[in-house]
């Protein structure tokens, strides 16, 4: 874009959004133009923040009128690089932080209706003001955005029991590429008015439209909670462990993750104030969460008893069960804190898998053997959301690594991963979607008919291709 094109575009932009929705100071756009991981870098020549819907619109119709790209950005959280320009300059960035209201609760219908740059903890704060719950929750929640949660549907640690964000959104409004809005915010449990629109919308990680609002599920807000923390000896006495509590707790079982020994000592390295839970450092960890609307000592009860059966059957050979609110938030510390860990230990190459629940143990085990041929220097930090056969399956390389220099071994070594995951039929992008990291993987492991489809939809959506491009397709 010519200097003097950039001027008249932000001149326009001034008059639509007022100086303050505009950041042309490159200090300030600074943040905006990398991810949390520090792994993707770009530029632009505006970062515009409208301050609600009707602004959006304009800014969004005045780009498709220039055929200027957009990349939406919310919390700047993501962990695909899927909110950072790309180096061109020519992108802007749109950013929904100053959409950020509370538009209407009702619990009544059960629902909470929130502007898309609300931050995901005080959708949370606003559901429990009516004694209500909103039960999204991942590490990043103080930070990320529900619409950046729409767009990457993202998952977390309460999938188990409530579903990912698909499952808790029932109405949208998005502002479509050419400006228009789609004013789709019901809060409807039942609408077979035809295609699912919203659907389309939730995980197209910015390609199809900027959300602008969302209408969101409430439940009701649990008051008891028990929480515990087991040492396995293998993943697969883990994952029987995850069914006997399946069957012994039924609904309330809320969250079961897991951590290997080498994640745990990650933290317990790199976070301050972290201590290990069991007195003997156990091969394989879970985190386990029980929650209701009942009594806290029935629910403890319960959770005492699962695992003792499961001490008994030789599933566990150790059990913490937390006895106070400030232990039970020392064990989360120990499993939110991994991503913090990575990153000060060195970087990570990713691998976000889904499989099936009962392939995950020979799973990990053959990608071990696999992993360490390909790379015998290769640090596992395997974990993540067992609950939902859902590993953070990450290969650490040392800080003084350069991402660039790396990029041979990392293909090679996302080659043998997703491969094997593919042949146990599971998903490359389980919760962190497909951004710039997995694009060009997607066409090697989706069916050419799945990838035709998806870019028909795209191409009919925004035949300008100014969505986000260069992420996703
Ligand atoms: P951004 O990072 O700003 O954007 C992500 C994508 O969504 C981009 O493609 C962007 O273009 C698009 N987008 C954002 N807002 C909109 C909008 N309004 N309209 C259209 N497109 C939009 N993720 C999980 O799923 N589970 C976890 O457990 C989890 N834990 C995390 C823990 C940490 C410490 C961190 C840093 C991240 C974690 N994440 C997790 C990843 C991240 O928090 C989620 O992907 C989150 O949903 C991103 O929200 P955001 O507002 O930050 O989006
Ligand atoms: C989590 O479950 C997040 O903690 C981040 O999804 C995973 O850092 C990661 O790889
Ligand atoms: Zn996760």
């Amino acid at each position: 874009m010519s200097e003097v094109a950039i001027q008249r575009l932000i001149n326009k932009l001034h008059a639509l959004v007022g100086p303050a929705g505009l950041l042309t100071d490159a200090q300030a756009q600074a943040p905006y133009l990398t991810d949390w991981l520090g792994k993707w870098k770009g530029a632009t020549p505006v970062v515009v923040r409208p301050a609600n819907t009707a602004e959006t619109a304009a800014v969004v119709k005045l780009c498709s009128e220039t055929h200027t790209p957009i990349v939406t950005q919310g919390g700047n959280t993501g962990m695909s690089g899927g909110a950072t320009p790309d180096a061109s300059g020519a992108q802007v960035v749109l950013s929904t932080t100053r959409m950020n209201r509370v538009r209407a609760i009702d619990p009544i219908n059960n629902t909470l209706t929130v502007d898309a740059g609300v931050i995901l903890a005080h959708a949370h704060d606003a559901a429990r003001s009516v004694d209500r719950f909103f039960p999204l929750s991942l590490g990043a929640q103080g930070s990320c955005t529900v619409g950046g949660n729409v767009a990457t549907n993202a998952g977390g640690i309460a999938v188990l029991r409530y579903g990912n964000t698909r499952d808790l959104v029932l109405g949208l409004e998005v502002v479509l590429p050419d400006g228009r809005i789609w004013h789709g915010l019901r809060g409807l449990r039942k609408d077979n008015t035809g295609y699912d629109l919203k659907g389309l919308f939730i995980g197209s990680e910015g390609t199809l439209g900027v959300i602008t609002g969302v209408v969101l599920k409430l439940f009701a807000q649990p008051t008891a909670h028990a929480t515990a923390w087991v040492g396995a000896e293998s993943l697969d006495k883990l994952v029987d462990l995850l069914s006997l509590m399946r069957t012994r707790c039924g609904e309330r079982l809320t969250a079961f993750e897991m951590m290997t020994a080498a994640s745990l000592q990650l933290v317990l390295d790199q976070v301050a104030d972290t201590r290990a839970p069991l007195a003997q450092a156990a091969p394989f960890n879970a985190l386990i969460e029980l929650s209701d609307t009942d009594d806290e000592a029935g629910l403890r009860d319960l959770l005492e008893e699962s695992l003792g059966e499961s001490m008994e059957t030789g599933l566990t050979h150790d059990v913490m069960l937390s006895s106070s609110q400030a232990q039970t938030m020392a064990l989360w510390k120990l499993r939110e804190g991994i991503s913090q860990a990575q990153v000060r230990a060195g970087k990570a190459i990713k691998h976000d898998i889904a499989l099936p629940i009962s392939s995950l143990a020979s799973f990990a085990a053959q990608a071990e053997q696999d992993v360490l041929a390909c790379m015998p220097d290769a640090r596992i930090v395997n974990f993540g959301h067992l609950g939902d056969g859902n590993l953070h399956y990450n290969v650490l390389m040392p800080p003084d690594a350069d991402y660039d220099a790396l990029k041979q071994r990392t293909h090679e070594l996302n080659g043998v991963v997703h491969q094997l995951v593919t042949d146990y039929g599971g998903s490359i992008s389980a919760e962190h979607g497909v951004g710039q990291l997995r694009r060009d993987e997607l066409r090697i492991y989706k069916s050419p008919v799945e990838m035709e489809l998806m870019l028909r939809i795209k191409q009919a959506m925004d035949p300008n291709h100014l969505m986000n491009p260069g992420k996703l397709l």
